[in-house]
């Protein structure tokens, strides 16, 4: 889609249900506020922007599970999200404006239920301090904001939840950021074939190299791909507002860089914006990171110049 006019369709997702420290359901009107409708509309972009949504009600609250936070409501939204993200994809780019990372749930579901409709395999990119791949049975937090990576994976636990048009397999998910895994992630991440990309592989060999490496493998079966991006991806030192920071994230040109590359890849259909809590923020400036970030992956650029191709091969 590279050059392509594109719709852009922002999708209001104020989930605060994923965790228990509440504000990220401010985030995609701070979002707003920092200017993604104009900053989308400079690059040349027709917006369409759907709004704050909200949970469905489910016919019964599902029995209280004491381990869990929230999952009647946390279920509630992976109905909508998923609804909303299959309807709204043939028509341009779904951009899911959160709300924390429980909204992924839905988000990348409803996607990979679109790719196969319109028959692509769908690949994920989750940029993020943590895999987020707990599932229902291992998470000790109880916070379902860990778990979508596992859940859109048909990892088990996830009865609860919307059984899945297609799921998204393991191989096409590349991890990028990681930095905080806990044990039974760690584990489970052991027995399947996602590319994970941790901090020290960042530090030893540039974030671009593995970046490249998985772009190619998403070109080469004409895959479609959705980013994840979560702020605790950022160093808190330029993204402070979230409640998850983790010391040690990517820098500020690391992040515009692996946005820039994603922009010239053509390869995105789709972005979820997520754990912005604005009630931690400093005079939003995380806000309007993420704006700026998000510009970036739609092609605002310092200067026009092409793109080295993104082979495995031009790794070095
Ligand atoms: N996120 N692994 C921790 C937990 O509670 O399961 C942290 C999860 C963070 C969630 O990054 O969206
Ligand atoms: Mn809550
Ligand atoms: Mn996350
Ligand atoms: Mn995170």
């Amino acid at each position: 889609l590279r050059g392509m006019t594109q719709n852009i369709i922002l999708i209001g997702a104020p989930v605060d249900s994923g965790k228990r420290a509440q504000g990220c359901l401010m985030g995609p009107d701070a979002l707003r506020v920092a200017g993604l409708r104009r900053a989308a509309e400079e690059l040349g972009r027709t917006v369409l922007d759907l709004g704050n949504l909200a949970p469905a009600s489910l016919p019964e609250p599902l029995p209280a599970n004491p381990a869990l936070h929230e999952l009647t409501e946390t279920v509630g939204w992976t109905q909508t999200l998923m609804k909303v993200a299959r309807e709204a994809a043939p028509e341009g780019m779904p951009i899911f404006l959160g709300g924390d990372h429980s909204l992924s749930l839905g988000s990348v579901a409803g996607m990979a239920a679109h790719a196969r409709d319109i028959g692509r395999p769908l690949f994920v990119l989750w940029l993020d301090a943590h895999s987020d791949f707990h599932t229902p049975e291992t998470t000790t937090s109880g916070n379902l904001h860990g778990t979508p990576v596992a859940y859109v994976t048909g990892q088990p636990g996830f009865g609860a939840f919307p059984g899945l048009p297609a799921t998204v397999p393991t191989r096409n998910v590349c991890m990028i950021g990681l930095r905080s895994v806990d044990a039974p992630e760690r584990a489970a991440l052991a027995e399947t074939d996602a590319t994970l990309v941790d901090m020290r592989m960042i530090d030893e060999e540039g974030i671009v190299g593995p970046l490249r490496g998985f772009l190619a493998k998403v070109a080469a079966a004409g895959g479609l791909l959705h980013v994840s991006l979560d702020v605790d991806f950022l160093d808190p030192a330029i993204a402070p507002a979230v409640g998850t920071t983790v010391p040690g994230g990517a820098t500020f040109r690391e992040a515009h860089l692996v946005l820039e590359l994603l922009h010239d890849s053509g390869l995105v259909g789709s972005l979820d914006l997520v754990e912005l809590n604005p009630f931690l923020d400093d005079r939003g400036r995380t806000a309007s990171l993420m704006v700026d970030l998000t510009a970036s992956l739609l092609g605002r650029r310092i200067f026009d110049r092409p793109t080295r191709p993104y082979s495995a091969g031009s790794l070095a």
